[in-house]
Parts: C-alpha cells; sequence; structure tokens
C-alpha cells in the first residue's frame, strides 16, 4: 500500500556519471595550479576543493550512503467517511546539503575575493549562505501539513535574497573599483552564478517539495546545475584569471 518514491537505474549511473566529471574537473585544476607559483594558487585551490568535495558527496550518494528513506503521510479528511492516509516512502539525498554547506561558501569566497570585497562583506554573505542550506536540509525532512516543510523553505529563501544582495551590490562596487575588465568579467560570471543558483530552489520546489518531480528527474536535474555550478564556473574562473592580472589577490 505505500508509495516508494527511488531511483532507478537511470538515477543511479546518472550519480556515478557526475562523480567522475567531478574527479576528472579536480585533476584538471590541480593540473592548473602546477603552471603557476604557489602564492598565486588561491582560486586554484578554492576551485578544486569544490570539485572534490562534490565527487565525494557524489559517491556517497551513488553507493547509497548520502540518502534517508523519508517517510511522508497525508491525511485526507472526507465528511461521514472514515479518514485515510497514504503513506509515501521518498529518497532524500542529504548528501547534497552537506556538500552545499561547504562548496558554495567557497563559490561565494572565489566571487568575493574576485571582486575585492571586504572580509566583513566575504563573512557575511556566507553566513546567510550557510543559514540558507542548513535551512534548506530542515525543509527536506519536514513534516507535510505542518508549517515546517514551506517554513523552513522560506526562511532558506529570504537567506538566499541576502547572500544575492551582497553579492550584487557589494560586489558590484568593489569589482567597479578594480576597472573595466574585471568588472565586466566579475558581472558575467557573477550573473551566470545567480541564474543557476536560482534554478535549485525551484528544482527543490518540484522534488522534495511538492514531489511533482520524480526522484530520476531530481537526479539529473542537480547533476546538470553541479556540473555547471562547479564544474564549468570553476574551468572559467581559472582560465580566465590565467590571462588578468586585475584577478590576482595578494593573501
Ligand atoms: C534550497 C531549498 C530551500 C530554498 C533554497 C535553496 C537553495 C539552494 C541553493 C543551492 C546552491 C547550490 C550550488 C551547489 C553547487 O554547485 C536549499 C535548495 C533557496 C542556492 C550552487
Amino acid at each position: 500500500k505505500p508509495i516508494y518514491e527511488v531511483a532507478s537505474d537511470t538515477g543511479n549511473k546518472t550519480l556515478w556519471v557526475v562523480f567522475v566529471l567531478m574527479l576528472i574537473a579536480s585533476a584538471a585544476f590541480t593540473a592548473m595550479s602546477w603552471k603557476v607559483p604557489v602564492s598565486k594558487r588561491l582560486f586554484h585551490v578554492i576551485t578544486t576543493i569544490i570539485t572534490l568535495t562534490a565527487a565525494l558527496s557524489y559517491f556517497a550518494m551513488a553507493t547509497g550512503h548520502g540518502v534517508s528513506l523519508n517517510k511522508v503521510v497525508l491525511r485526507e479528511q472526507h465528511d461521514h467517511v472514515p479518514d485515510t492516509t497514504q503513506v509515501i516512502y521518498r529518497e532524500v539525498y542529504f548528501a547534497r546539503y552537506i556538500d552545499w554547506c561547504i562548496t558554495t561558501p567557497l563559490l561565494l569566497l572565489d566571487l568575493g575575493l574576485l571582486a575585492g570585497m571586504s572580509g566583513a562583506h566575504i563573512i557575511m554573505a556566507i553566513v546567510a549562505d550557510v543559514i540558507m542550506i542548513l535551512t534548506g536540509l530542515f525543509a527536506a525532512f519536514g513534516a507535510e501539513g505542518t508549517p515546517q516543510k514551506w517554513g523552513w523553505y522560506t526562511i532558506s529563501c529570504i537567506a538566499f535574497i541576502f547572500v544575492i544582495w551582497h553579492l550584487v551590490l557589494n560586489g558590484g562596487a568593489n569589482a567597479r573599483a578594480k576597472g573595466d575588465k574585471l568588472r565586466t568579467f566579475f558581472v558575467s560570471i557573477g550573473a551566470y552564478t545567480l541564474i543557476l543558483w536560482t534554478a535549485y530552489p525551484i528544482v527543490w520546489g518540484l522534488a522534495d517539495g511538492s514531489r511533482k518531480a520524480g526522484v530520476d528527474g531530481e537526479i539529473i536535474a542537480y547533476a546538470v546545475l553541479d556540473v555547471l555550478a562547479k564544474g564549468v564556473f570553476g574551468a572559467w574562473l581559472l582560465i580566465v584569471h590565467a590571462n588578468m592580472r586585475e584577478s590576482d589577490v595578494e593573501l
């Protein structure tokens, strides 16, 4: 009688593919770091840790470690007939949130350092970001039919708006001070980041949130987003950084 929403072979294969892609990206970023002196490897180190963390998280999910079967009870009330309940078990890939807790602050650090944001502003953006991820984790395990699930989701979205606020206002202002070339690059990679990051709460709403999307659909959507937001983002940042002295940081 209970319904099981779990990954099929397609979903599981997708997890393995992204695991391998993240490993390849990590190796490539490490090799790129060897081309520059140790003192100029800050972006390389940050960006490699991002893809390496994702590789670990995808390994956990692909092997069945980073996932829990979440029980959802739907209660229907009718007049004159007894209440009916439907129990759904759906996989929640909690390893994602552990991954995001480490990698999204590092992505923000990449962008903050690129723009030349102050330490205070970088810390504020990162703390808001960690709150966004942890409250998103609570939302994923929040009970249906109570304020838990969508309450935490709303709080998470408010934290997300804080992150965007810091990035756009402070990031934008600081990047401008570093010259036109750097400002143009920051605006491009910042807009790219903003669009991709905004897709995550949308996927969440369709998948964990309303369960309109199946578990395979969820895995594939996050897989594409993760490769773009970590792998392609990192490659873009490191390649441009290699040819743009304005992007150097003294740290
Ligand atoms: C959740 C659900 C609750 C509401 C919001 C979310 C935002 C998540 C974001 C994730 C970004 C992840 C990245 C991963 C690595 O590449 C937690 C999905 C606002 C923005 C960039």
